[in-house]
């Protein structure tokens, strides 16, 4: 069971979604911001602490808020993945919600989960350790969140609109952002751009997130390296770096160490895209901030970039991956299930659906579609929690296969062009109470080979092992990383690859599990999990709060 050895109920003033008005890249729009502020708010906590907010919606579409990264013991209601464990929060509606943290210490965020409105709101959540407890590396002299983010010079929903209509990839960003700036690359951006001012000799922890809707991204500092030592709100072993990739939906804290000539040096951030057969859109921009040293000199202008690798660089995209190791020390103990009563099978694939007439804007023709085990999630009109919770039957059916339908050489070129064909359904995979999961998620070449940033609510989970290529579970396993493997709540199962995580059931409740990539989630690349209450009162979910918003 999950256990608060210290709850301190904290009031976190508010949140308030409303649209305000922003400029970037010499043009201005309305959007959707938290507070009026881009990126929102950030929310500071202790390890083990709950915090309360009241999310008030002042705009004018449907929104959730979610807690990314938060498991939320035995209390998934205010979790916020749009109708699967809640209805929207509506125009007008206010909603209190709980964060309840527990294990996680570091960076998280919070964001939207409706639509594609977390393209603004969405910021960040610093937990810190608990009194008389210490990071597991020297106390950095200051501590500064890097968000990084997509900014398109039209509204979003007109952007997913339209790529919805026509069946086609919607439009890439027009820029990536750092802190909510563009970056001096960029016209009209130079003013806004983010600077992290630096004494010589000190060192920085940066929180850095990746909020951006779709992109992965490649991150650098010029002439200064980076030492991982955190992901997702858990600590790993030191990991010194030229560059970081960071999928959508991921956290790294890293230390930056001031110990260069003093000037002004950019860090900076490009997609990494493969650029699948039938897609060529992906924002090839390159977003800019300055570290600039204290002191009297003449800086060099421009400052000098980071080198970074090429956009389509596979083989750099998972060296960070490669590397990463939890803590696994006394008191940041490993607890990776040595094995496992319950193994899942995942492919997720890329589909399309025929068009009369060849007449869509995707490949060939047809309209973009995702899937896992090939079937492409279609949302229902109630949340399933509470569909779950007050037997209301006809909402989900509890068919999520547990292997694909259809086994074939998953990563092969030529594949067959009726696999691209997906079915369609709201299906969800029951877990007993306290079982020991293994789920293998693999890539496939179906349509389109492509990285899938997949994300699972309620739970980290350790990342045991990945690859190229078809999973082998003969071969495989016996590679596992059963000793330090990272804890994380966000994974990218490689471009004609596969990633393996495990962790135990003991959460009871509806946890999405979906791809981080917007697009295609849109698609229909989730699914979820029902975790049963165990018998023990303590192993149960706790009853709902009076305010849940209706449908
Ligand atoms: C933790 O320490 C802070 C500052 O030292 C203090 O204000 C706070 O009351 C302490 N909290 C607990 C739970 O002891
Ligand atoms: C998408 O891009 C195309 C081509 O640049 C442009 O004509 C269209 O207006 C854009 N649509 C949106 C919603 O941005
Ligand atoms: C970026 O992509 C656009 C079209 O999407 C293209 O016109 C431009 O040349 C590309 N820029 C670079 C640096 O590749
Ligand atoms: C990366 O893209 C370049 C062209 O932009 C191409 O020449 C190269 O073969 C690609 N590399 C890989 C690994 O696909
Ligand atoms: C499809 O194409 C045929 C032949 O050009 C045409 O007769 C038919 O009306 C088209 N159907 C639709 C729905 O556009
Ligand atoms: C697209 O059409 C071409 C030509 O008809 C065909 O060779 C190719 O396999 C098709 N690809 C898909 C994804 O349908
Ligand atoms: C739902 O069904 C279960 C088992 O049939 C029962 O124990 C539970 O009380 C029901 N809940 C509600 C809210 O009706
Ligand atoms: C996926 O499901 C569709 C519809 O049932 C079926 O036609 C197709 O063969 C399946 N594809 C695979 C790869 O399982
Ligand atoms: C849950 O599993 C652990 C072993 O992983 C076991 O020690 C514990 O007793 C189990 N708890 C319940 C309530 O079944
Ligand atoms: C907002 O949410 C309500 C409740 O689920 C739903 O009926 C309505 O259609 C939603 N509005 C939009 C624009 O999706
Ligand atoms: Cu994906």
């Amino acid at each position: 069971y999950f256990f608060w050895d210290e709850v301190a109920w904290l009031t976190f003033n508010w949140l308030q979604v409303k649209e305000a008005s922003y400029t970037r890249l010499c043009s201005t729009k309305n959007m959707l911001t938290v507070n009026g502020q881009f990126p929102g708010p950030t929310i500071y906590a202790k390890k083990g602490e709950t915090i309360i907010v009241d999310v008030y919606n002042r705009g004018k579409e449907n929104v959730t808020i979610h807690w990314h990264g938060v498991t939320m013991p035995r209390y998934p209601w205010t979790d916020g993945p749009e109708y699967i464990t809640q209805c929207p929060i509506q125009p007008g509606s206010k909603f209190t919600q709980k964060i309840i943290l527990s294990t996680e210490e570091g960076t998280l965020w919070w964001h939207a989960h409706s639509d594609w409105t977390r393209a603004t709101v969405h910021g960040a959540i610093i937990i810190y350790p608990k009194n008389g407890t210490k990071y597991p590396f020297h106390k950095p002299n200051a501590e500064v969140p890097i968000i990084l983010g997509e900014w398109w010079k039209r509204d979003v929903n007109e952007v997913r609109d339209e790529g919805l209509a026509t069946g086609a990839d919607p439009n890439s960003s027009d820029a990536l952002l750092i802190n909510g700036q563009p970056g001096d690359l960029y016209p009209c951006s130079k003013s806004g751009t983010f600077k992290l001012t630096v004494d010589h000799g000190k060192t920085y922890l940066l929180r850095i997130i990746n909020a951006a809707l779709h992109e992965a991204l490649f991150f650098a500092i010029a002439k200064h390296k980076m030492t991982v030592v955190g992901t997702d709100g858990s600590y790993t072993k030191p990991l010194t770096r030229d560059y970081i990739t960071i999928f959508p939906g991921q956290t790294f804290d890293v230390l930056l160490e001031a110990n260069q000539r003093p000037d002004h040096y950019y860090m900076a951030a490009i997609t990494y895209s493969v650029a699948p057969k039938y897609q060529d859109f992906y924002d090839n921009t390159t977003t800019t901030a300055i570290v600039q040293y204290r002191g009297y000199y003449t800086p060099s202008s421009p400052p000098s970039l980071p080198d970074l690798p090429a956009y389509n660089d596979t083989d750099a995209s998972v060296q960070v991956m490669a590397g990463l190791r939890s803590l696994a020390d006394a008191e940041h103990p490993c607890d990776v299930p040595l094995s496992t009563n319950t193994n899942l099978f995942y492919t997720v694939s890329m589909n399309s659906y025929p068009c009369v007439n060849n007449s869509c804007g995707g490949a060939n023709g047809t309209r973009f579609s995702s899937s896992i085990n090939n079937i492409s999630f279609d949302f229902p009109t109630i949340d399933i929690l509470e569909a779950y919770y007050y037997n209301i039957s006809g909402v989900y059916g509890n068919n999520f296969p547990s292997f694909p339908p259809l086994v074939f050489d998953f990563t092969y070129d030529y594949l067959p062009l009726v696999y691209q064909l997906p079915s369609t359904g709201t299906e969800v995979r029951v877990l007993e109470y306290n079982s020991t999961v293994e789920i293998v998620l693999q890539d496939t070449a179906v349509l389109a080979e492509t990285h899938h940033p997949m994300h699972l609510h309620g739970y980290s989970f350790y990342v045991v092992g990945w690859g190229f290529g078809n999973f082998d579970e003969n071969r495989d396993p016996l590679r596992y990383n059963l000793v330090d493997p990272p804890f994380q709540n966000t994974i990218s199962v490689p471009s004609k690859g596969w990633v393996a995580i495990r962790f135990e059931a003991s959460n009871p409740g509806v946890w999405f599990l979906h791809c981080h990539v917007e697009r295609h989630l849109t698609w229909g690349m989730e699914t979820a999990f029902i975790v049963k209450n165990g018998k023990h009162p303590e192993a149960q979910m706790l009853p709902p709060p009076s305010d849940m918003p209706p449908c």
